[in-house]
């Protein structure tokens, strides 16, 4: 296969070479593809304003590289193999050949409802093939989608439709999740009550529950593609034309939409999926993340499908109807590589082993992980019960706006060390630095993770808001890309991810701003205000703790009742994955003189350690943190 990297040696040369030439490196790999116009200039770059390009003035359309560029090969492939939360209910099997024709025909039924190149697309659907079929219909048009995961609230989508002035949306009927069913078009219809951008919503059908549809503005999916053809003219891209926006949490304030852009997305996901995970033709690929988050959109939808893999895409829960159901799927359906989050390889191992003794997981070939650090014990676990001692692990680090895995082993050449990433994938050179932007050189380091030089698929801005793009991730090392995570590099020159250094917290592998959770509980009339900071959770890796003060008029209501309340303010404002797991009421929060909040002592006594919360004299409010501690049962 091209552009494969075979062994360690190989690596060690790969990566020399796209250090020292990084535009000749890009430019080798990107010729595998299929370009109406090749690129005058590989590269165009500046981390000030900051500007990057990436195959200036190439012409293509990404879609044209999952499917012309293989029909000759595999049109009779399968390219998607979708299970159902109901393990009663078939599977569906989607060849190449009907996935591309599929895309093609939701395509022409975008354009008949006018949509246009440019024109943006909110998508709200369950784990369905017409999630990536809606998706790829998108790029086929040049129309950008925004992806919005399907347990977000009314008022999130609202947010996320308005900020990127949406235009159709993409919904189904209903959603299952696992002995559960919810409605999804309701909850669009409560957001879009607040979204005047919005024209068409197009609803899939589904759970087939009664769905209020108004005339001339909702359209069922089966009915919008009966007329519609099969085929399709690819809208010709530019390299830098947007391909999708995709929320994400930071430390402050709302969800920033970061921008991906066609070209660089391209050639790094593909690239990054055939060698981390060294797929070879035959093999059977699943990941069980969501569309909905950047895992779901570059590692289920384009980096796979642009290799010509294929895909299993699960619509349920790891629970249900039993928690050996994801053992289950991969002995059905002959897994040879699974990737999944460390939150769902603790919460399965919490089980036991009697759910996992049933199957007997010997296609497995490859595992990987994603989203948060992998504690040792769970990556043992994993690697004995589930791989059998004979799976190689890979511990993708990667984020939203990196677009595609920056530090990651290659599955089976790369030596690895349990709860490491390892080593930067060809193309990324990080670089680790201390509080004051100084370069901690050498090996056995421990500080900021930046990045010193673009690669293909890095964010390009963040949508409608580039000064933000530049304040959040540009302008805190001057000259380098800032993640926003704490790395550690031993003697071996690999680096162990330590989690987040700034206010975002990382729960059950989801991202989350402290700001944004805090703003949802202030929402609540009777909250006065409240602090929010992660604590140490044996499944979810970090748990929501939220400190609250009450309104006066307030202090005498039932706290259990109140805790109830805010949890259901939380979940209409974010969604459920935001609801706080321990609510404790206090009469102020302890207060700098300034007015700040001291989080650094709210932290540490959700982490229950108390010993030595440093100087509290200094505060405006030093018995608060009695009383607190007293509250929290110290
Ligand atoms: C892909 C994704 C990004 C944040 C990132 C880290 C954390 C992700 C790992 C990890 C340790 C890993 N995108 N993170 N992968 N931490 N080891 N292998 O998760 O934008 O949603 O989150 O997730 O803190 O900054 S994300």
């Amino acid at each position: 296969m091209l552009n494969r990297i075979h062994s360690l040696g190989g690596y060690f040369h790969e990566y020399q070479k796209s250090v020292s030439d990084p535009e000749g490196f890009w430019a080798d790999i990107a010729e595998t593809f299929f370009w109406r116009k090749k690129w005058d200039k590989v590269l165009n770059w500046n981390f000030d304003e900051p500007k990057i390009e990436w195959f200036v003035n190439g012409k293509l359309n990404i879609t044209e590289n999952i499917f012309e560029r293989h029909l000759f090969t595999h049109a009779d492939q399968a390219a998607i193999i979708w299970e159902s939360n109901n393990p009663n209910e078939d599977s569906r099997i989607l060849t190449y050949q009907e996935l591309y024709e599929k895309v093609n025909q939701f395509a022409n039924t975008l354009k008949t409802h006018g949509v246009k190149k440019g024109d943006r697309i909110a998508i709200y659907l369950p784990m369905v093939p017409e999630a990536s079929i809606a998706m790829l219909a998108c790029a086929k048009i040049g129309a950008v989608h925004s992806v919005v995961f399907a347990g977000f609230s009314a008022q999130s989508l609202a947010d996320r439709i308005n900020d990127a002035q949406v235009k159709l949306v993409i919904t189904a009927d209903g959603s299952y999740r696992g002995a559960k069913s919810f409605g999804l078009k309701s909850i669009v219809d409560e957001a879009v009550e607040k979204c005047s951008c919005v024209e068409k919503i197009i609803v899939l059908k589904r759970t087939g529950e009664s769905t209020n549809m108004i005339e001339k503005r909702d359209i069922w999916w089966h009915d919008a593609i009966q007329n519609e053809s099969t085929v399709c003219k690819a809208e010709l891209m530019d390299s830098e034309d947007m391909l999708f926006i995709l929320y994400t949490s930071g430390s402050t304030g709302k969800p920033k939409g970061v921008v991906h852009t066609t070209a660089g997305y391209m050639v790094y996901t593909q690239y990054t999926f055939q060698n981390v995970f060294q797929y070879n033709q035959g093999d059977i690929y699943w990941c069980s993340a969501d569309v909905g988050w950047v895992t779901g959109h570059s590692y289920i939808v384009y980096g796979p499908l642009l290799a010509g893999a294929t895909v299993v895409m699960f619509e349920g829960v790891p629970t249900y109807p039993h928690t050996g159901r994801f053992w289950e799927i991969i002995d059905k359906h002959k897994v040879t590589h699974f990737y999944t989050a460390p939150t769902a390889i603790r919460a399965l191992q919490a089980y036991g082993l009697e759910p996992v003794k049933p199957y007997k997981l010997d296609s497995l070939k490859v595992l990987g992980t994603v989203g948060e650090p992998i504690n040792a014990e769970a990556w043992h676990w994993y690697h004995t019960h589930i791989g059998k001692s004979k799976c190689p692990i890979v511990d993708t680090w990667w984020q939203t706006e990196t677009g595609g895995m920056m530090i990651s082993p290659l599955a089976g050449i790369t030596p690895t060390k349990p709860a490491y990433a390892t080593l930067p994938l060809p193309g990324i050179q990080p670089m680790i630095v201390d509080s004051e932007g100084k370069e901690l050189t050498g090996n056995a380091v421990e500080g900021n993770l930046c990045i010193k030089f673009p690669w293909p698929s890095i964010l390009r801005t963040t949508y409608g808001d580039h000064e933000r793009c530049r304040q959040t991730y540009f302008s805190t090392y001057k000259g380098l890309y800032f993640t926003g995570d704490g790395v550690k590099r031993d003697e071996d020159g690999y680096y162990r991810i330590l989690g987040r250094v700034d206010d975002v917290i990382n729960v059950s592998g989801h991202r989350l701003g402290t700001a944004e959770v805090e703003n949802a509980i202030n929402e609540h009339p009777l909250v006065n205000e409240s602090a929010v900071v992660g604590f140490p959770h044996d499944i979810k890796g970090q748990g929501i703790y939220a400190f609250v003060v009450l309104e006066r008029d307030a202090s005498t209501h039932d706290p259990e009742k109140m805790r109830d309340s805010v949890n259901i303010t939380v979940n209409k404002v974010i969604g459920a994955i935001a609801r706080p797991d321990k609510i404790l009421f206090c009469t102020a929060l302890p207060k700098t003189r300034s007015g700040k909040i001291m989080r650094r002592i709210l932290r540490k006594i959700a982490e229950g350690d108390v010993s030595n919360l440093g100087d509290i004299t200094t505060l405006l409010n030093p018995e608060v943190v009695e009383e607190i501690k007293k509250a929290a049962g110290f």
